[in-house]
């Protein structure tokens, strides 16, 4: 009977490795330990053996049992990693670049004309002493207008009109004046930051106008600080910029977290078209004195200190400064467009 179970067990060892089944292997396993398995009918058997007999038997099957459920689990386990690796094999991507598709054209990507910009005017006023700060696209009431001086029943929330959650409370911000705030909070007077970054505005779209476009905020703060300091960081800006002196002319502007406001436009001409209604002077960059009021939301002593801020946009500058026609080509991701700018 020894010999029999002996032989039960070798021709398991052998059989249970060669299924690649999950369901076979407990098939073969139900062939020898099920209620009426080859292994459980030799324990019946046992009722007409000698005590001695059953005592080796007894012994030698219970090894015998629990040694086959561990080959019954090792053979699972390796079908499991069988079946993962042939699904990763069957849906294997090829992510490498042939020779054929290089030869065809792709090229590295390379970095938008309206990141290169912001990179390069950020370069200008960390220079010149600038910390630069970043500010949510999701912004709240209170950063993008209350705390702005432009309280809910001021006519001037008309002028940016902007995408709303259904919260009614968030908003997707309409100027990189959040930044503000914001970067007040926290600081002792004097300090100097610009906030550059994405803005949205609910707005129909021509050659100078999109919906998602980009500005970069620019505030300092200290002691007498007088117009004539804010004229001097734009001159430079626009200096460092365009590598030129432009025709530039500053006017009255009003925005209710400065005063006073001014707008600075810059001579433009539209590439390639002579004069038409997109030519001539080019709103560029508003700017002032900031408002009291926006300087006691951020925390600082109006008693003593004061400041100004401007809010460039920074897709009108590159059209400026690469002689582009129309804004749309930005966000066209047309290659044709977008791959004649080489800034990696
Ligand atoms: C503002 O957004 C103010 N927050 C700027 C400011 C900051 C004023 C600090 C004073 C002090 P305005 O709405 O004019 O202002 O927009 C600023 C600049 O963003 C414009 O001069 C223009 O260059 C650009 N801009 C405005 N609307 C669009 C648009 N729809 N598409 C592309 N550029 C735009």
């Amino acid at each position: 009977m020894l010999d029999k179970l002996e032989a039960l067990y070798k021709q398991f060892q052998e059989d249970v490795i060669k299924l690649h089944k999950v369901a076979d292997v407990l098939n073969l396993k139900a062939s020898l330990l099920g209620k009426k398995g080859a292994l459980s009918e030799i324990l019946k058997s046992l009722k007409d053996a000698t005590a001695e007999q059953r005592k080796t038997i007894g012994v030698k099957s219970n090894q015998y049992k629990k040694e086959i459920e561990d080959l019954v689990q090792n053979q699972i386990k390796k079908i499991e990693i069988e079946e993962i690796n042939s699904k990763l094999e069957k849906n294997k991507i090829d992510i490498s670049l042939t020779d054929s598709v290089l030869e065809k054209g792709l090229q590295a990507a390379g970095l938008h004309p309206v990141s290169t910009i912001q990179r390069e005017i950020e370069d200008i006023f960390l220079s010149m002493g600038f910390d630069v700060l970043d500010g949510p696209h999701i912004e709240d009431d209170y950063h993008n207008f209350e705390a702005l001086n432009i309280p809910s029943d001021h006519p001037a929330r008309d002028m940016q009109d902007t995408f709303w959650f259904k919260d009614k409370k968030h908003l997707l911000r309409t100027h990189t004046s959040t930044i503000q705030v914001r970067g007040m909070q926290g600081r002792k007077p004097p300090f100097q930051f610009v906030g550059p970054g994405k803005v949205f505005r609910n707005e129909r779209t021509d050659a100078t106008h999109e919906m998602c476009f980009h500005q970069l905020e620019g505030m300092m703060v200290g002691e007498n600080i007088t117009v004539s300091h804010l004229i001097y960081f734009m001159k430079t800006l626009l200096k460092e910029i365009f590598k030129k002196d432009f025709e530039i002319r500053l006017r009255p502007g009003f925005f209710p977290f400065v005063e006073p406001g001014f707008e600075l436009d810059i001579r433009w001409k539209k590439p390639g078209k002579g004069e038409s209604k997109h030519s001539g002077w080019l709103e560029l960059l508003p700017c002032g004195m900031v408002h009291p009021n926006v300087l006691k939301a951020g925390g600082v002593d109006t008693d003593k200190y004061n400041g100004f801020a401007f809010g460039l946009g920074l897709d009108r500058l590159v059209m400026v400064k690469y002689g582009i026609d129309d804004l749309r080509h930005f966000h066209s991701g047309d290659l044709r467009f977008i791959s004649q700018f080489k800034s990696y």
